[in-house]
């Protein structure tokens, strides 16, 4: 089902709130899935009782934004890998990262760098994709030996190494060019990425519970409160909270607003300058505002999951509700940011041969 989230007329609610009481008694009941077409048992068995629970009771006007969970706040806060004695946090710094949700930012590039490297961020900005063969900002280090060379540098991966332990992958990443004028990214918030199509999560964690993702965003150009630096509704990511369809807000092509006030929460404006770092779990919630000046603001992340995490298992394609698009992962696969990859759980394409032009599609296509 695509889940368009806007409200639908009554005579389509009735409906679909009974099929969907269906899908939640076969789910509850624990029937046999092998008969069920692939969308209907991808539902079956994603989606948490709670879900089908809001959107029924809420008439279909309310959803989860993604798979319920909370945040565990482990016994004992300490770093989970031993790294260089420059990049180590604080304790202050991980309890506060625990506390709060985010943390940063972190020097990690010369400002002069990210001048530079702003060049061939604005030459690939409008260009195709070939990863997915159409223009996207998505996941650009398969053909940009630069980028992949900033993401995988220890000044970034020692520090989320400290939150997810020694051994990490990149299962994704964006470059976000604001343009002049541009409006704001709303207040949002994921678990495993399952906000994308509704059917299938992105991320398989062993416990949704646990921390098993981190962001790293990077500031290309400084970010101040008139370009539209991030901000963080602080410990916001106790909980995934629910969204109601429609209504003027918008995150990129969808429309909807998160049942989130500003006033509950102590609202967290991180500017950077150049070349600085901010570390969050994308669960707590954030956003960026307005570009209010007349240039644009540049920046990208990196989405790190240590290795016993499933990306995208079995699957061919994922569709993004919000962005409108279908993106197959033929010639997607997880990138070892740092340490091994003793699980093996996901596809794996070592950027530095994509970035020669060699990828799983032009191999097939040779052979
Ligand atoms: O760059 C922005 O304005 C938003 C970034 C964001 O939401 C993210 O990196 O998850
Ligand atoms: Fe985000």
């Amino acid at each position: 089902m695509n889940m368009h989230p806007k409200i639908r007329p009554l005579w389509q609610r009735i409906p679909l709130c009974g099929a969907l009481g269906g899908l939640w008694a076969y789910k509850t009941l624990r029937l046999p899935h092998a008969v069920l077409p692939r969308d209907i048992k991808a539902i079956v068995r994603n989606w948490d009782p709670r879900m089908f629970s809001k959107l029924i009771g809420s008439g279909l006007t309310k959803a989860y934004i993604d798979q319920p969970c909370e945040f565990r706040i482990p016994a004992k806060i300490e770093s989970k890998a031993v790294v260089a004695p420059e990049h180590r946090m604080s304790q202050d710094q991980l309890n506060s990262f625990y506390k709060r949700g985010f943390a940063g930012p972190f020097d990690v590039f010369q400002p002069e760098e990210m001048q530079d490297f702003k060049k061939d961020l604005l030459a690939i900005e409008g260009t195709k994709s070939s990863t997915y063969g159409f223009q996207t900002p998505r996941d650009r280090h398969f053909e940009m030996p630069r980028l992949w060379d900033y993401m995988k540098t220890p000044a970034v991966t020692d520090r989320i190494a400290q939150l997810l332990g020694e051994d990490l992958l990149c299962w994704r990443s964006q470059i976000f060019y604001k343009g002049p004028g541009s409006p704001s990214i709303q207040w949002h918030q994921a678990s495993t990425f399952m906000v994308e199509d509704y059917q299938d999560p992105a991320l398989f964690p062993r416990d949704r519970n646990d921390l098993f993702q981190i962001t790293a965003w990077i500031a290309v150009d400084e970010s101040t409160t008139e370009n539209g630096c991030l901000r963080f509704a602080a410990g916001t990511h106790n909980r995934i909270r629910t969204i109601s369809f429609g209504g003027n807000e918008g995150f990129y092509n969808a429309s909807f607003s998160l049942d989130f006030e500003e006033s509950e929460a102590e609202i967290v404006e991180v500017p950077c300058r150049a070349g600085q770092m901010i570390l969050f779990t994308e669960r707590c919630i954030h956003g960026s505002a307005a570009n209010t000046t007349d240039r644009h603001r540049l920046a990208f992340n990196i989405r790190a999951i240590p290795t016993d995490v499933a990306v995208y298992p079995g699957k061919k394609f994922y569709r993004s509700v919000y962005n409108g698009g279908k993106y197959y992962l033929d010639n997607w696969g997880v990138a070892q940011l740092r340490g091994e990859d003793q699980h093996r759980l996901s596809r794996t394409i070592d950027p530095a041969v994509s970035q020669r032009g060699v990828t799983p599609h032009s191999l097939r296509a040779a052979a």
